[in-house]
């Protein structure tokens, strides 16, 4: 079953966003597999962010994603990558659609609450980044035939 990786950031969890984010999600229909809060160090934010590593934002986003605590997730459902790219909206919470995470709740792309994985390669490299095995849980909703 295909899986994504999403972190809400230090604005995302200060903002009192965790709940909702969640709920989103859930009430969608897709699975949590996997939930942590954590600091994050600098050599973790450095490697998720590696594609960015020549931008002139890749300092003040490490700095940012090392400020505060962070919660990490792994979602689990058909499609769940690409729904979950829709679902948090544009990279620019100016321009992302009302309806999405960061077009409901966002006004800054330094500060747009939400990453999620952008395609199926990219969300096993940051699952496996980010999680180990054993925090992961396969597990099967007894009303999935309700949602499908
Ligand atoms: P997304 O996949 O929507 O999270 O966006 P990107 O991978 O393009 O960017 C990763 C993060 O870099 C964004 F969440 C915010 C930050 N960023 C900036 O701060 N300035 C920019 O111009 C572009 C991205």
């Amino acid at each position: 079953m295909e899986r994504t990786f999403l972190m809400i950031k230090p604005d995302g969890v200060q903002r009192n966003l965790v709940g909702e984010v969640v709920r989103r999600f859930e009430t969608k229909g897709f699975t949590l597999v996997g939930l942590k809060l954590m600091k994050v160090s600098r050599e973790l934010a450095e490697k998720h962010y590696d594609v960015h590593k020549e931008r002139p934002f890749f300092g003040s986003l490490v700095d940012f994603i090392t400020s505060a605590p962070v919660v990490a997730m792994v979602w689990e459902g058909d499609g769940v990558v690409a729904a979950a790219r829709k679902i948090i909206g544009a990279t620019n919470p100016l321009t992302a659609e009302p309806g999405t995470i960061r077009g409901d709740y966002g006004v800054s792309i330094g500060r747009n609450l939400i990453h999620g994985s952008d395609a199926i390669e990219t969300a096993q490299r940051e699952i496996s980044l980010w999680f180990s095995d054993e925090e992961l849980v396969s597990w099967e909703p007894t009303m999935k035939s309700w949602l499908y």
